[in-house]
């Protein structure tokens, strides 16, 4: 995901926070600062040389056949640099680790808000075309790939907007409402059916592979090259796209209570 994205789940997150959920984050990332304002610190990261060992753990590569055969498996799938369910075991690991540094706790911590964003991306579930990036297309008009698209342009349209407080306000609550009342309420429970800390890799894995099904059921399903995505594959889309960012969000809120708990 793009920074809407990443900020919307990490904002969602800290909605659901219990209070010893929020003693947690401040104690992790330090006293007043807010989930949403770290939460895309590991895309920059990447791109830098000390963090270039960090860039496979943003995806899992799944050698899967879509549309017709979507699958995740760990051994066939998670590379010897890393993936984000390796990442995520990695990292969930970390920042329990009382003899870490505050700063790598502090590493951690952010790596694990951006992580548990990234895997409900279903394209950062996926190998083909390196995850939609070399699926070419245009939106509005302007040449993209479909990756692109599902990270940033198709976020901000279902958003309302860029990245600003109002955004994120706006896109969250709508979200928050649909959660606690509204179409999500009755299957919020399933998205956290994994919750043990002390299983992560497991959870990871069933949280990858519920993303990957969406490229069999949606994303990659209508041969996307060359197509225009500001229509009707936008309009297709966006139920999945709410979906997925409520579900990251209403996760990573119930594992860093998960995490609270265990300490
Ligand atoms: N390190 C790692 N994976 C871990 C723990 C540590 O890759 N689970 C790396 C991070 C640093 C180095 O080892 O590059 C030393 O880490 P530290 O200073 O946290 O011991
Ligand atoms: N790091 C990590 N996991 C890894 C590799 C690195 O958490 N697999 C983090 C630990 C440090 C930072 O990267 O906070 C840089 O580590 P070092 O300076 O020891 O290489
Ligand atoms: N990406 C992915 N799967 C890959 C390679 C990249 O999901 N095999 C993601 C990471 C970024 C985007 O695609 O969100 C663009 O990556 P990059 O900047 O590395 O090209
Ligand atoms: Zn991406
Ligand atoms: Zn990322």
């Amino acid at each position: 995901w793009g920074v809407v994205g990443h900020a919307t789940i990490a904002t969602i997150a800290n909605h659901y926070l219990t209070e010893a959920g929020k003693t947690y984050v401040s104690s992790k990332l330090g006293a007043g600062v807010t989930m949403a304002s770290v939460a895309s610190w590991a895309d920059n990261y990447r791109y830098t040389t000390v963090g270039r060992f960090s860039a496979p753990y943003h995806f899992i590569d799944a050698e899967d056949t879509p549309p017709s055969s979507c699958s995740v498996n760990l051994a066939r799938d998670c590379g010897p640099t890393g993936c984000v369910v390796s990442a995520i075991t990695n990292y969930t690991q970390r920042v329990q680790d009382s003899h870490l540094s505050v700063e790598n706790t502090k590493e951690a911590m952010e790596f694990l808000i951006h992580f548990i964003g990234d895997i409900t991306q279903p394209l950062h579930d996926e190998a083909e075309a390196v995850g939609g990036n070399d699926i070419s297309v245009t939106w509005d008009g302007t040449p993209t790939n479909l990756h692109a698209c599902w990270d940033t342009q198709m976020v901000e349209k279902a958003a309302g907007g860029s990245n600003s407080t109002a955004t994120l306000t706006a896109f969250s609550n709508k979200l928050i409402a649909m959660i606690d009342t509204g179409s999500y309420s009755s299957q919020k429970a399933g998205w956290i059916s994994c919750d043990n800390v002390a299983t992560a890799s497991q959870c990871a894995l069933s949280w990858a592979q519920d993303a990957n099904a969406l490229n069999c059921q949606y994303v990659l399903k209508a041969n996307e090259t060359g197509m225009e995505l500001d229509g009707s594959y936008y309009t297709g889309a966006l139920p999945y796209i709410d979906l997925q960012i409520a579900k990251g969000g209403y996760r990573l809120g119930a594992w860093i209570n998960a995490l609270a708990a265990a300490a």
